[in-house]
């Protein structure tokens, strides 16, 4: 999910700032703030991209104002490089200008890293007095004057325009006393290097998935207790489950498979990544008004005869998956609908729809169904990608990614591939617990992939918040 604001008020001022390895650090701040010694204290200088600097690479002279184009070019071109690399970049500009931030926030949003704002909102007095003190600064004080009013109008729409979090000092002692906390992606699982089980779409097939994991080696008991039923699971030797998400809807039993996985997942047994049925179902439970189709319904009256408590172990469980995860320094990479190279391990918008949706074209074909763009077919990575979302009827390798979803609850088989085996696992489903529209069959896989792609359209609608209409049927 979002890492959110967590700069942390220590005795009320000392403030600690959480900084996620892929970041685009903006230091907002007028002439004299100080941006340059802070950002000099806690980052390296290959981190720091300075406006100044720039302009001196261009000009010989760093306070030459005439040539700030050609320095923001430079400075925006830097950024980018590192930014593809997955290095950590500090612009160290004074970024009052709404302006100036935008083509910031669209490099973040390019390189999909978490754009971070640091401001630091001094008097107008303290930084009139320190460029006073500088022979190089002879501007006038209106310029600081000017940027300190644009800085405290921009205080208030920070987060609008789409910093992820923002983090303001308002005195030298709360400049001072700031401290970063570097930490990984929360996507990043790279020290963990299984053995993994992954297993695919579920779809409230209870009974199949106690099946799977005992073919699997896990033993699973039970207990009551006072809140109901509690599962607990042994792996096999050093073994974990990955759950590929789309654990409900459609099958008979989505609260026990949610009750399964997230006890395994409390005990440290297993990891969930989220489908498009898992964000779906919490917006419902949220209260939002998203239709009853797909499976829902289902899930929605089977969940009537829990209790509250449950329902909020579920919403919070949902709302606190991660995108995706790469695994095993970088070999593995385990997503609901797939991951091209280009995003594995970063964090935007962008990468948890493609996490939950795959890619779409943006068009649609003659039916009214969007057009899915076929990352794997294209796919260059070097990590093994495993994903499940659009049912097939056997799963197959294509260029190092497989897709799991062999569609169980249509009367497929549920399916787990061992990690690094490479052996896939599969029992059957008990019975087709969802008619599908067509039937599940081997030589016309592309009928069920367009269901499903339908599907994923209502959802997609259902995210962006306009109504799901149903496609005509026929074309034009
Ligand atoms: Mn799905």
């Amino acid at each position: 999910m979002t890492n959110g604001a967590t700069a942390l008020l220590v005795d009320g001022k000392n403030v600690e700032i959480t900084l996620p390895e892929l970041s685009l650090v903006v230091l907002v701040g007028a002439s004299g703030s100080g941006k340059s010694t802070f950002a000099r204290k806690h980052f390296k200088p290959t981190e720091i991209l300075s406006s100044d600097a720039c302009r001196a690479l261009v000009s010989d002279n760093e306070n030459d104002q005439s040539v700030t184009t050609a320095a923001f070019e430079v400075l925006h071109y830097i950024a980018g490089k590192r930014l593809a690399l997955g290095k950590l970049v500090v612009v160290d500009a004074t970024n009052v200008q709404r302006d100036a931030r935008r083509s910031l926030l669209r490099l973040a949003r390019e390189y999909h890293v978490i754009p971070m704002a640091v401001v630091l909102d001094l008097p107008e007095r303290l930084c009139r007095d320190r460029n006073a003190h500088r022979s190089d600064r002879n501007f006038g004080s209106h310029v600081v004057r000017n940027q300190v009013r644009q800085l405290r109008r921009s205080l208030r729409s920070l987060r609008r325009e789409g910093f992820r979090q923002v983090h303001v000092l308002k005195t030298p002692d709360e400049v001072d006393s700031a401290t970063f906390v570097r930490q990984p992606m929360w996507t990043d699982k790279r020290i963990e290097t299984g053995p993994f089980d992954i297993i695919g779409d579920i779809h409230g097939c209870f009974e199949e998935t106690r099946s799977l994991l005992a073919r699997l080696g896990y033993t699973v008991s039970e207990s009551t207790r006072e809140s109901g039923i509690r599962y607990s699971a042994t792996p096999p030797d050093g073994r974990r489950a990955v759950f590929v998400g789309d654990l409900v809807d459609r099958g008979p039993d989505s609260p026990g498979v949610l009750r399964l996985v997230m006890d395994m997942v409390e005990d440290g047994v297993a990891i969930c990544v989220p489908g498009n049925h898992e964000a779906k179902l919490l917006r419902k439970l949220s209260g939002r008004n998203v239709q009853l189709t797909h499976g829902l319904a289902e899930t929605i009256e089977q969940l009537e005869g829990e209790s509250e408590a449950f329902i909020d172990r579920v919403k919070s469980f949902i709302a606190g998956l991660i995108s995706h995860y790469v695994f095993d320094r970088g070999r593995l990479v385990v997503a609901h609908a797939g991951m091209k190279e280009a995003f594995q391990g970063r964090g935007s918008g962008a990468v948890r729809a493609f996490a939950l949706y795959g890619e779409t074209t943006g068009e649609t074909d003659e039916y009214g169904l969007p057009v899915r763009y076929d990352w794997a077919s294209e796919y260059r990575g070097d990590a093994m990608v495993v994903y499940g979302h659009t049912p097939v009827a056997e799963a197959e390798w294509l260029n190092n990614t497989i897709c799991i979803d062999t569609g169980c609850v249509f009367g497929g088989n549920l399916t787990a591939l061992r990690y690094p085996e490479k052996e896939l696992v599969q029992v059957p489903a008990v019975r087709c617990h969802y008619e599908p529209v067509r039937p599940l069959a081997a030589e016309e896989p592309s009928s069920l992939a367009a269901q499903h792609e339908h599907d994923d359209m209502l959802d997609i609608q259902d995210v962006l918040g306009k109504r799901a209409s149903r496609p005509n049927g026929a074309g034009p």
